[in-house]
């Protein structure tokens, strides 16, 4: 799965660092992408879940993180054309 994290407080790219440091010591999250104010984690949801990374990064001070909504989350699910069965 992955999680697109809004995360208020990163202004440089030390704050890049140390962000994708963190989340890459978080059990199963893979820091894909991090950005000044946005990071996109790939994590195994058995292992935890985009509210608990964000309680994570919050920990090691980034003072404000918000899960974005993923508004393609359902498209794995591909109904088919005729409405499924
Ligand atoms: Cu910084």
């Amino acid at each position: 799965m992955e999680a697109t994290l809004k995360i208020e407080g990163m202004t440089c790219e030390h704050c890049v660092r140390h962000v994708t440091d963190a989340l890459n010591e978080i059990p199963g999250v893979k820091a894909l992408r991090v950005i000044v104010g946005q990071a996109i984690v790939a994590y195994d949801p058995s292992q935890t879940t985009p509210e608990s990374i964000a309680t994570a990064l919050k920990d090691v001070g980034a003072p404000g993180v918000s899960v974005v909504p993923q508004l393609n989350a359902k498209a794995p699910e591909q109904k088919n054309c005729c409405g499924g069965h």
